[in-house]
């Protein structure tokens, strides 16, 4: 029997490079888009070699869409990509609708008219949910509170409304924050750990807010569990724990034994926050048995020994550590 043919827009980031490797490992034949830059953007894909099948393309651009669609003929689709930094939102808030809400449109609109079957997935975000109040599940209230935020919010009814008008196979993940090893170098908790495990100070913004940390690795076989239901529907997936930036900090640097070294910066306030997000993932381990396997302890621990391995080759103040601490959940 032929391979299955996986179709994944922003392949080149955390996600889209654990998705391709997951969905290699299951004896897809995978094919991404990536976007045209003025330096190789590849790093987290490399390993993947030639196995992977790579095309030029861009969510702002409808008709490369359109050609990769009939040129690769996939049965799935992940569309993961977007410009998917909150704060970066509120300074290139049009960029960010372009990408993230109209980018989605167009793909849809490129599905409607090739006629294909594939089903297709959506990487909604648990931003869409603002500041209503925990644990959220699939019927909380949906109030954004970013560009970020608005313009998902956007692609997210798109998805509804394209799966009821024209019996398209689309799903919303609304995922809550994962993070791994290979996260953007801006996001809190790599930020975080870069800085805990060379012994440096880390500037900050708001210490308080409260996010519910998952792995990256098992959220991308839930992305693909959605795929595999005959029904198209939305899930949320998350561990169901919160932790503050405070209590991830603490983590981080409790790891190699230090106290906290944290410089508060203004300029990482965004002008808008959202509170507490921890998610009710009930539908996900009922419906498709997803259950998130790699705790927020886990995960800090995991992200301090990648960045330990870092500053050591860099050269940096790696964290000696003869003789390891036995950590347990
Ligand atoms: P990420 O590391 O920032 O990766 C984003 C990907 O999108 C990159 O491959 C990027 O390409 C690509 N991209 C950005 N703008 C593009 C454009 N205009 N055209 C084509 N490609 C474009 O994000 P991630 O953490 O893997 O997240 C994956 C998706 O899930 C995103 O849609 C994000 O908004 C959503 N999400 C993430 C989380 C989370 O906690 N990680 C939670 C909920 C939802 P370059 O490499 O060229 O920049
Ligand atoms: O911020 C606070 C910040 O940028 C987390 C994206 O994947 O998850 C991610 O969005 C929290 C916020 O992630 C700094 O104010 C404090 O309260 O790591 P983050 P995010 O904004 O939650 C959602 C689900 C997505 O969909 C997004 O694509 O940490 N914070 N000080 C800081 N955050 C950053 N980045 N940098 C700071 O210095």
């Amino acid at each position: 029997m032929a391979s299955p043919v996986a179709l994944i827009s922003g392949v080149t980031g955390q996600d889209g490079a654990y998705l391709a490797e997951f969905l290699k490992n299951k004896d897809y034949e995978v094919h991404g888009i990536v976007r045209r830059c003025s330096t190789f953007n590849r790093g987290r894909i490399d390993h993947l070699g030639l196995s992977l099948n790579l095309h030029y393309g861009d969510m702002n651009d409808g008709s490369s869409l359109r050609r990769i669609l009939d040129l690769v003929a996939p049965d799935e689709i992940y569309n993961l990509a977007a410009q998917s930094h909150v704060a970066v939102s509120f300074e290139i808030p049009e960029y960010t609708a372009e990408s993230d809400g109209l980018g989605p449109l167009r793909f849809l609109e490129a599905l409607k008219a090739s006629g294909s079957k594939a089903k297709f997935y959506q990487a909604s975000t648990s931003e869409m949910f603002g500041n209503s109040p925990p644990p959220q599940n699939e019927l909380t209230p949906l109030a954004p509170r970013s560009p970020y935020g608005a313009a998902k919010l956007y692609a997210y009814w798109l998805v509804r409304q394209y799966r009821e008008a024209y019996g398209i196979h689309a799903s919303n993940g609304i995922l809550f924050n994962h993070e791994s090893p290979i996260r953007g170098e801006n996001f809190v908790t790599r930020k975080v750990c870069m800085a805990a495990a060379r012994g440096e100070y880390v500037k900050l913004g708001n210490l308080s807010a409260v996010r519910d940390w998952g792995h990256a690795k098992d959220y991308v076989e839930g992305m693909w569990l959605m795929l595999q239901q005959e029904e198209p529907d939305d899930y949320i997936l998350a561990t169901g724990k919160g932790h503050s930036i405070w209590q991830l900090v603490e983590e981080a640097y409790g790891y190699v034994g230090l106290q906290p070294k944290v410089e508060i910066n203004s300029r990482h306030i965004r002008p808008l926050e959202v509170d507490c997000l921890i998610g009710d993932a009930t539908k996900a381990r009922e419906k498709l048995g997803w259950v998130p396997k790699i705790s927020f302890k886990q995960l800090v621990a995991e992200m301090m020994e990648a960045e330990m391995t870092q500053a050591k080759k860099r050269g940096l103040r790696g964290w000696e550590r003869e003789d390891p601490i036995q950590r347990t959940d």
